[in-house]
């Protein structure tokens, strides 16, 4: 895959806390993934997510049985090789042996997490899934890597927009994007646009500046698409934690985001906060609503969602509805 950019464009400001910052370029062009046109449909059984991160852990010991796995590049091939590690791309999808999602940092399948923050929120969507789905149905987390401190905030931006139009070719259902930042970027405003032509939806954090993002505009976030959810991160007491941006027009929901315990690499646990970890929150429920309900299109699903949270008089003027999802705080 190719991806021509010409640097020098604005800097975003730096998110703190466990959320990415993203930077991005002006005037960049980017060669598109075509899709794949393929008319399998997803299985009801299962909720694909995909988790655009620093990786996930696949053989972390609460997550290795909810790693995505692509069909397309299981079994044997014609010579009787595994196709998972045979070095051929068997599905024909531009990505060799991804048969977990992709490393879009090294161009490679190795997904594995180095950073941590990946992990965590595989951990709790994982967890949300889990604790409130009532039926029987699994959830796979596709796990695309796309962010690494070595690369510039180009780079990172420009392999989000490939790990976009990766989603939205492999057919996840929802998107998970803990990251944003000030800037907004056409092309990808574009891949979230053709992820939405599919009905795929898209849970975004709000950022951890304690902004108002009506004023100062935060993306992906700040895109406004129909099929997006910007979430910010509530304290233990209800009210929004004290890094959260806000926006009575512009975030949609706020969800748990401080000291939230979940899994890191290595088998190990530990607590994170941000809009991050409330993003997976959401990310989690969400994956349930539509295990559950199977709802025809996003719209339906969101608001499925929505009738599971509650008001919340702490969130007037800092969210659009005043709702938070509560329960099930891991
Ligand atoms: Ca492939
Ligand atoms: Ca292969």
């Amino acid at each position: 895959m190719n991806a021509k950019f010409i640097t020098g464009g604005a800097l975003s400001k730096t998110l703190k806390g466990a959320a990415f910052s993203k930077s991005v370029f002006m005037g960049a062009s980017f060669m598109m993934v075509c899709l794949l046109t393929t008319s399998a449909k997803a299985v009801n059984e299962k909720v694909v997510v995909a988790v655009i991160d620093t990786g996930i852990d696949t053989e972390h010991k609460d997550l290795k049985k909810t790693i995505w796995i692509n069909v397309g590049e299981t079994g044997k091939d014609s010579q009787g090789r595994d196709k998972a590690t045979n070095g051929i791309d068997d599905d024909g999808n531009g990505y060799v042996d991804d048969v977990n999602g992709w490393n879009f940092v090294d161009n490679n399948n190795q997904v594995s997490d180095q950073e941590g923050h990946g992990t965590h929120i595989a951990g709790i969507i994982n967890t949300q899934f889990t604790q409130t789905k009532h039926g029987s149905a699994d959830l796979q987390l596709m796990a695309l890597k796309y962010y690494s401190p070595k690369l510039s905030n180009q780079m990172n931006i420009i392999n989000t927009i490939k790990a976009i139009h990766y989603a939205t070719m492999m057919k996840a259902q929802i998107v998970n994007y803990s990251a944003g930042g000030a800037m907004p970027e056409f092309y990808e405003l574009q891949a979230i646009q053709n992820a939405r032509k599919l009905g795929i939806m898209m849970v975004v954090a709000a950022g951890n500046e304690t902004e108002d993002t009506d004023v100062v505009r935060y993306y992906p976030a700040s895109y406004r698409l129909d099929n997006m959810i910007s979430v910010a991160a509530l304290s233990k007491d209800g009210g929004l934690t004290s890094f959260s941006n806000y926006g009575k027009n512009t975030v949609d929901i706020a969800a748990p985001g401080k000291l939230i315990y979940s899994t890191l690499p290595q088998n190990r646990y530990g607590f994170l906060s941000g809009t991050s970890q409330a993003t997976a929150f959401v990310t989690g429920h969400l994956a349930a609503v539509v295990a559950d309900k199977k709802p025809a299109n996003y719209k339906l699903a969101f608001e499925s969602l929505f009738k599971q949270a509650v008001y919340s008089p702490a969130l007037k003027g800092r969210t659009k509805f005043q709702m938070a999802l509560l329960n099930e705080i891991p």
